[in-house]
């Protein structure tokens, strides 16, 4: 047999390379989290929660390049306990933290608790954080190098809505797209993935939209003519069969809710949710493009979330912070090289508190004993692998909420309750709970829910 010297030359390579990188010993994967603020899952185009034109192609081709998540919960439907719950590992029901004004620091638990980035800096990751990723318990600070989110200033003139207050309010930005805060994260993201790296990076860039307000550059507002934009369905008798601490929860919202209604801007304000959305799209898709162009695109797990839902005028409330499917339903997509398939899709029902298990499984990290949730690896082989169903999302004082593939049932401290049966009501119009046909499922669910004498009490009283 006669070798080329070309031939000797590349086996040689190749022996050496194996010698310098042994089988089982390559660098553990990268990772790069992606989070959008207060982002629904109107772009997996769900037909029972929009039935409108989305524009998203970046966020909707990284699903179709991994595995999406059409049934994955938030713990609990507000920035605050949402974000600390994922990062600190430690339930909402074990913290106390159950809404936006809770008292972080005093947490017993959450005083302890080793962060998901100290854990991956401790396994000697190197972690660069850009945006909105914390917000209230932060967690040590182990960061390489971080920028945090800060506000557009809103255009001057405003509010610019009739009906606009505070940062309730939408309308074309006085901006450039490259002035704007989460332009500006992006860049510092694709910065880092244009970087030689010797250690394995975790990469997190979180953009603060589509929070309100809703001020983007015009163009993102004429892709959705007014007269094509869809409005939400929306039941006037829906709160006939909900219990009245369920009016309490919405209390705060109904009149911001029913002066957008009344001033006939419904359609406006979701054209300006869309359009906000498509920006968010246009800057998850800058920052995917550099990975995809860089070296690490074959090494690199990537995962998209949203913190929670959104309500655009259901059950008459605007915003997060309810228990319903508009509010914890939220956004996850995994594509982990080497595991999911393209096109994968799967309708089980999963945790954001997953994510700090399934990471640490992913990169072979051991677990902290403090660190609640499931990994959802075995998911992430196989989206139709046998799975206890269920997600639970808590909010206020101790209220509760399970959702397994049929079903919501929501439990409140008080002993009040709400039953929707997804197969035949897939807006959670009407409650069963009182319909003596469900009553085995009622008692079944509530049994999966912690028992309220051992939730953590909420840290501040009174919800707002
Ligand atoms: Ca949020
Ligand atoms: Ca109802």
């Amino acid at each position: 047999m006669n070798l080329s010297p070309k031939f000797l030359t590349l086996a040689l390579i190749s022996l050496s390379l194996m010698v310098a990188h042994p089988v089982g010993a390559e660098q553990r994967m990268n990772v790069l989290l992606l989070i959008a603020d207060d982002l629904n899952t109107w772009i997996l185009e769900k037909p029972e929660r929009y039935s409108g034109k989305v524009v998203a192609p970046n966020l909707q081709k990284l699903g179709e390049s991994g595995l999406v998540f059409s049934h994955a919960y938030t713990a609990s439907p507000f920035c605050v306990p949402s974000r600390t719950s994922m990062w600190s590992g430690v339930s909402p029901h074990k913290s106390g933290v159950y809404h936006n004004q809770s008292n972080v620091a005093a947490s017993a638990p959450l005083k302890t608790a080793q962060s998901l980035f100290e854990t991956f800096s401790g396994a000697g990751y190197s972690m660069y954080g850009y945006g909105k990723i914390t917000h209230g318990w932060r967690g040590k600070d182990v960061w390489d190098d971080k920028q945090g989110h800060k506000r557009d200033p809103r255009p001057p003139g405003a509010p610019v809505q009739s009906v606009g207050k505070g940062e309730q309010d939408w309308g074309p930005i006085h901006l450039t797209e490259e002035e704007m805060n989460d332009t500006g994260g992006a860049n510092k993201t694709i910065a880092i993935l244009e970087q030689e790296h010797e250690k394995p990076f975790f990469l997190v860039y979180g953009t603060f939209n589509p929070h309100m307000a809703w001020f983007v550059p015009q163009k993102y507002f004429d892709m959705f003519p007014l007269d094509e934009v869809k409005t939400p369905a929306l039941n006037p008798n829906d709160f006939d069969d909900i219990p009245p601490i369920g009016d309490e929860v919405v209390g705060g919202k109904r009149k911001f809710t029913q002066s957008v209604l009344n001033a006939g801007l419904h359609k406006s304000a979701v054209q300006a949710y869309l359009a906000t959305t498509a920006y968010v799209d246009v800057q998850h898709g800058r920052v995917l493009d550099a990975l995809a162009k860089s070296p690490y695109k074959d090494n690199t797990i990537v995962i998209f979330i949203s913190d929670h839902g959104f309500h655009l005028a259901e059950k008459d409330h605007w915003q997060k912070g309810t228990l319903w499917e508009e509010a914890t339903n939220s956004m996850l997509m995994c594509r982990v090289p080497g595991m999911t398939k393209p096109g994968g899709s799967t309708k089980r029902c999963v945790s954001l508190q997953d994510l700090y298990p399934t990471l640490l499984d992913l990169c072979d990290i051991p677990r902290p004993a403090h660190v609640d949730g499931r990994s959802l690896v075995p998911i992430l082989k196989d989206p139709d692998v046998d799975w206890e169903s269920t997600a639970i999302s808590y909010l206020y004082d101790q209220y509760a909420s399970i959702r397994t593939g049929q079903f919501r049932y929501i439990r409140y401290k008080d002993g009040q309750q709400e039953l929707y049966d997804h197969k035949r009501d897939p807006h959670e119009w009407k409650n069963e709970a009182d319909n003596h046909e469900y009553a085995e499922i009622i008692k079944k669910l509530a049994n999966r829910l912690p028992s309220i004498d051992t939730m953590a009490p909420q840290l501040v009283r009174t919800p707002k």
